[in-house]
Parts: structure tokens; C-alpha cells; sequence
């Protein structure tokens, strides 16, 4: 390709990627009650904002999955067969797969992700880091169906989804997913994966209602994002940030509350708010070991060994893949 076609593939991509965000922004305000789905968050500013919410005191999830990866890397690695390729769903920052690439002996790496120029990046240096190590970064939407490299076509195949991101799924959703992780990866496969817990509702609660106002910042960025890519008018200080447990439910919702009677315009519509009215922008489900065990055996796979910390805040899984 020469420079100016890949110029235009690019400029092509980019309007392709902005065109998807419009009609689903459009499609998602135009529902009662209205909504917006949790993958827009991750922009730059809402995956620097999101860094931040992982550092957080009140935010147990990310440094939890990291202890119980790092307590039960040596029952991890042994469950790894040799020349294994690592196939992560959705790749994020990389501090937990550094942790198990480090434990564990893989032979190549796939991270799958959305955001391609991030993606490549990260790969680079996972190659400067782990020099032994064969990385094909896939650049594709993970809850969509999509191809391995030829290049790892013989390998043990073993899935990373780390991070609790199966609690954004209804649980209808997560099953899908994990049918289809399941047919990508092949006969014997198996997956290594974060889930985060039902606990008290008061840990929960705070951990998504932060003392400092980053999450208010992730769950607001939304709106801002709505405003930059799209030349939408919301008036971001006439919302707030709202999360709360819904028990019955098993899950955190997130919500962006209007302020007052508004309106807002994005690529020459209206939409129209209530005093109070809600766009739910996300959920956040919670599992227990039993929910969960029972969601894998119910979507192709089959519960080999569950880990959890010591206050049981948090689970990481190895499934295998069911015949
Ligand atoms: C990345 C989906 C696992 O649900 O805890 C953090 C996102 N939202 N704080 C979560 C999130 C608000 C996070 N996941």
C-alpha cells in the first residue's frame, strides 16, 4: 500500500468507527428509558480516567485480580500445556498479562482489541520486554466473531479475559460470549478469567462512588466524548453521576442524572430531558462462585479450578473448553 492509500484507509476507518458511534448514540438516547453502552467510554481521556479508577483505595477489583494472580501463579502455570499461544479478549493496559507471561511459558501472545494504534503499541513493547515471545496483535471488536492468526493455528490455544469486563454483559450476553471465545479458540482450549464478587453493598457502593470524583469524571468523559467526535452541545455540568447496587440484580448500575429540564443537540437532533431523568450508561454484574460455575458450564465450557483472595472480594477461573 503506498502512502496515500494508507492515508485513506485509515480516514476511511476513522469515519466507519465515528459513524457506528453516531447511529448507536442516536439509537441508545432515543430508547425509554434512554442509555448508552459502557464500550464509548474508553477514548483516551476515559481509558487514562479509567487507569486512574484502578488506583483508586475504595476500587478493590484490579489490585485483587492482580494478588490472586500473582498468590496462584505457580497453580496457573501448571495448568499451562507447553508452547501455548495466549488469546486476551479486549487489551487493555498490560500489567496482568505481563504477570502471567511471566509465570507461565507461552510462545506467542494474541491481544485482541478495538483500538488498533494502542493495541500496536502495547505490542511493541511486550516484544522489547518478552523477546522470546511471538506477538500478533488482532485488531477487532472481541464480542464479535473473529479469526486467530494462521501462525498460532497448532497451538494449545488458552483465553484471557481478565478484569471483570464479562460483568458489562447481561448475563444472556456473557453466555454468547463465551460460546463464541469458545468456538475462536477450538477443541481443548482453555480460559483464564476475572470475576469479580457479590460482597457487602457498602464496599460495592463506594467503590464506584470514589471519594476523589474520578468516577464521576469516567461516567461524565461519555458526554464530553458526545460533544468532541460527534459536535454534540451537552451541558456536562447539568448532569451528575449516579451508582448504586441493585440487589435484585446482582449488579452496579451507573447513571448519568439530568439536573434540570434540558435539552441536547447531536448531529441535528434533540433530545430531550427531564429534571431527574437517567441515561443508564452502565452495568456492572456481580457473581457468585455458583452463578458463575453454572454460566460456563451453561456456554461450552467446563470449571477446572477457581482462585479467590482471602476476603473472597474477587475470583479468577480456569475453564476448559466442554466437547
Ligand atoms: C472495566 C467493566 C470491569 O465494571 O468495575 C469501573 C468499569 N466502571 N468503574 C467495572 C468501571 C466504573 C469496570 N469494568
Amino acid at each position: 500500500m503506498n502512502v496515500h492509500a494508507s492515508a485513506l484507509a485509515k480516514a476511511d476507518q476513522f469515519d466507519e468507527r465515528t459513524s457506528a458511534f453516531a447511529s448507536e448514540v442516536i439509537g441508545d438516547l432515543s430508547q425509554h428509558p434512554k442509555r448508552l453502552s459502557p464500550k464509548y467510554f474508553y477514548d483516551a481521556t476515559g481509558s487514562d480516567l479509567f487507569e486512574q479508577i484502578t488506583l483508586l483505595p475504595e476500587y478493590y477489583p484490579t489490585r485483587t485480580e492482580l494478588s490472586i494472580l500473582h498468590e496462584h501463579g505457580n497453580a496457573i502455570a501448571s495448568i499451562i500445556p507447553r508452547g501455548a499461544a495466549l488469546v486476551e479478549f479486549g487489551a487493555g493496559a498490560t500489567t496482568k498479562v505481563r504477570l502471567l507471561l511471566k509465570q507461565s511459558a507461552f510462545d506467542a501472545y494474541v491481544p485482541v482489541d478495538i483500538s488498533g494504534d494502542f493495541l500496536r503499541a502495547q505490542a511493541e513493547a511486550l516484544r522489547q520486554d518478552f523477546p522470546a515471545l511471538a506477538v500478533y496483535p488482532v485488531a477487532a471488536d472481541f464480542t464479535a466473531p473473529f479469526t486467530l492468526p494462521e501462525a498460532v493455528a497448532t497451538m494449545p490455544k488458552v483465553g484471557f479475559f481478565p478484569g471483570s469486563t464479562l460483568g458489562n454483559f447481561e448475563p444472556h450476553e456473557a453466555c454468547r460470549f463465551l460460546r463464541s471465545a469458545r468456538d475462536i479458540l477450538g477443541e481443548g482450549a482453555q480460559m483464564v478469567i476475572g470475576v469479580d464478587l457479590e460482597k457487602d453493598e457498602r464496599v460495592l457502593y463506594e467503590a464506584y462512588n470514589d471519594r476523589a470524583g474520578v468516577t464521576a469524571r469516567f461516567n461524565l468523559n461519555v458526554l464530553h466524548r458526545i460533544n468532541r467526535e460527534l459536535g454534540g452541545n451537552f451541558d456536562t455540568g447539568a448532569f451528575t453521576h449516579r451508582a448504586i447496587y441493585n440487589r435484585d440484580r446482582h449488579r452496579i448500575e451507573m447513571h448519568l442524572i439530568s439536573r434540570k429540564a434540558q435539552t441536547a443537540r447531536i448531529l441535528g437532533r434533540t433530545f430531550s430531558f427531564r429534571a431527574g431523568e437517567s441515561i443508564h450508561t452502565e452495568n456492572s454484574y456481580k457473581y457468585s462462585l455458583e452463578r458463575f460455575t453454572a454460566l460456563a458450564r451453561g456456554s461450552g465450557w467446563t470449571p477446572r479450578e477457581s482462585w479467590t483472595d482471602p476476603a473472597s472480594m474477587f475470583s479468577v477461573h480456569a475453564l476448559v473448553a466442554s466437547d
